[in-house]
């Protein structure tokens, strides 16, 4: 995902008081450990989660607290039609 430019640390108070709601549905789609990194030097946020069998996260984006979230994130993260626009990176190794 891409931030606007410089707005860490604004970036992380936001997700410093992320709303109680919004978590309990990240975990309800079978969602967890998830942390969110940024890289200053391109402003640019790698998201790393573990997801369940049978995850309902494709799901997510018509939720109307996920839609909301993004509204309240949009001054950082503009939105696309599907919320901040996240683009999937292959893996390049992964050891268990
Ligand atoms: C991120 C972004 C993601 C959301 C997390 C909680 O900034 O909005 O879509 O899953 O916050």
């Amino acid at each position: 995902m891409e931030l606007a430019k410089g707005q860490g640390a604004l970036y992380r108070q936001r997700h410093d008081a992320i709303w109680p709601d919004l978590v309990s549905l990240l975990h309800e789609a079978g969602i967890s450990d998830y942390s969110i990194f940024l890289h200053e030097p391109t402003d640019s946020l790698f998201a790393v989660l573990t997801l369940a069998p049978g995850h309902t996260m494709d799901q997510l984006p018509l939720h109307p607290v996920m839609q909301r979230w993004w509204q309240h994130m949009a001054d950082l993260m503009p939105p696309g039609p599907n919320g901040p626009p996240a683009e999937h990176l292959p893996c390049m190794f992964h050891m268990a």
